[in-house]
């Protein structure tokens, strides 16, 4: 009896781990501005990225995954929403002081787990607007933001590195906040007596690109976009925020590790200001921006570390992923340019941040989830807008009709299973979305816009004639073949007319 009893036993042990916790947890990592060509994964030589490197060993590399846009905001909101952003006006990049412009009454990323009975939070980056207005008193709760739309815990900075107000927001309050020195935030006048890196820039430790701003308020030595006042205490110090952040998320994974959760871990590396932590400066060889993805890598490592220790390696799947293509001139000159080395950000592809070619949207981009993902390489055409559906099916959740209509349920190719993906995809570079994707075929739509943007030394992919490439043979964009295919030119301007116009 006692013998039966034990192999009961030694058979339920083992299965139990497996089917305790049927659902996954799953942690979503959003790089910020992070090339096609910056992990060593993806071909990078003059930068290591060990950690990177592992997951996708342990998981699945897409060589074909994209954002729908070429800045953040948008791209965000289209993971958030399963929706094309420029399907809305107001979803371009968003100044620090922005109202949210994620819908409260629809369906969201965060929400749908929530309905599947999951603990959200987001870590990091929002970019997505915060309040019901722009004239908003930081000083008290905070609020629309991502609490509403279907974060239960939420500890972010409201826009850009580069952009004031230089604070930490957990749920709905500025964290560290004196109330004797409240904060004002102005993105039209100079507010208070702080110091601005146009009258002083003396005061900077890193210079701001001539002509590209970044010379208002001065905060840790950096001028910022946008002027403030007040909170001082709660101001961020640049070279912490990574920290800060993985410090959050591991806390929220420890308190989570027993049921399923959902993480939105949306780091601020590569972005402008790139100034890390002392231990990383340096270390890259080519300036700040390889030191910070260095910063990045380490960081992916020490979450990887804690999900082993916590024995939720296993059902932890992750996704890791950029909102936008590289660049390396934002604003401010930090050795991006002058300290390259040879290194190519975007890799093979042309263009990059800004851009309608595919360095702009074209991702780097993993999936790893232990023991459920096929193959290592994936060539599928997929969209970061595509999670929503994806994971509805996963996890059994039906979408309200009309909503997250553009994302589609590509689970099977997530995991690998499927090689295909999306049939379509519309690509949008700095404002405009002229571009589409079908099969092997590109085709820009003639556009006025300078094809080049000299401040950002970036080509933005506009051109007065149309461009048709074939990203098949030719992944660089260098062979327009639109005089040569005609009708495939008319066919595709067609179908980028027809879905915008749906
Ligand atoms: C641009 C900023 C750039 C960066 C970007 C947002 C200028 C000249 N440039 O407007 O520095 O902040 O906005 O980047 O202001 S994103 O990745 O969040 O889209
Ligand atoms: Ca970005």
């Amino acid at each position: 009896m006692k013998k039966i009893y034990f192999s009961l036993f030694m058979v339920l042990s083992v299965l139990l781990p497996a089917t305790a916790q049927q659902k996954p947890n799953v942690i979503y990592i959003y790089a910020d501005d992070l090339g096609y060509g910056d992990l060593s994964c993806y071909g990078a030589t003059k930068l290591h990225t060990p950690n990177l490197d592992r997951l996708a060993q342990q998981g699945l590399r897409f060589t074909n995954a994209h954002s729908t846009s070429a800045t953040c905001t948008p791209s965000r909101y289209a993971l958030m929403t399963g929706q094309y952003p420029w399907r809305r006006t107001g979803t371009g990049i968003l100044p620090g002081d922005a109202a949210l412009i994620v819908p409260q009454d629809k369906i969201t990323l965060p929400k749908l787990f929530k309905q599947a009975g999951y603990a959200t939070a987001i870590v990091g980056k929002w970019h997505l607007g915060l309040g019901e207005k722009v004239e908003k008193d930081w000083n008290g709760e905070v609020k629309p933001g991502p609490v509403e739309v279907g974060f239960d815990y939420s500890f972010i900075f409201p826009a850009t590195a580069d952009r004031v107000p230089t604070v930490f927001l957990e749920n709905h309050r500025v964290v560290a906040l004196d109330p004797a020195d409240p904060i004002e935030v102005d993105y039209q006048k100079k507010v208070g007596n702080d110091p601005t890196g146009k009258e002083h820039p003396e005061l900077l430790k890193m210079k701001s690109s001539p002509g590209q701003g970044h010379d208002n308020t001065i905060v840790n030595g950096i001028g910022r976009i946008g002027f403030m006042s007040g909170g001082h205490r709660a101001r961020w110090v640049d070279e912490e925020v990574s920290s800060t952040f993985m410090e959050k998320a591991a806390q929220f994974i420890d308190e989570h590790q027993k049921q399923p959760f959902f993480l939105y871990y949306t780091l601020t590396e590569p972005h402008v200001p790139r100034m890390p932590a002392t231990q990383f400066k340096g270390k890259s060889g080519l300036g700040y921006r390889g030191d910070a993805i260095l910063q990045l890598d380490w960081t992916i490592g020490q979450l990887m570390k804690q999900l082993k220790s916590l024995g939720l390696d296993q059902n932890t799947l992750i996704v890791f992923t950029s909102d936008n293509g590289p660049v390396l001139d934002d604003g401010y000159q930090d050795g991006a340019v002058t300290m390259r080395n040879g290194h190519n950000p975007a890799g093979p592809l042309r263009g990059g941040k800004y851009s309608a070619l595919e360095g702009g949207t074209r991702m780097p981009f993993i999936v790893s989830w232990p023991g459920r993902t096929q193959g290592k390489v994936s060539d599928a055409l997929v969209c970061q807008m595509d999670l929503l559906a994806s994971f509805a099916g996963l996890l059994k959740q039906s979408i309200p009709a009309r909503e997250a209509r553009d994302s589609e349920n590509l689970l099977a190719a997530f995991l690998g299973k499927d090689k295909t993906g999306r049939k379509v995809l519309i690509e949008q570079g700095q404002r405009d979305a002229t571009a589409v994707i079908q099969g092997d075929w590109k085709y820009i739509q003639p556009h006025p816009g300078a094809s080049y943007m000299e401040d950002v030394g970036i080509e933005s992919g506009n051109s007065k004639e149309p461009q048709l490439y074939n990203l098949k043979s030719d992944i660089g964009e260098k062979q327009n073949l639109a005089k040569q295919f005609p009708e495939k030119v008319k066919e595709m301007d067609d179908l980028l007319i027809k879905i915008k116009g749906n």
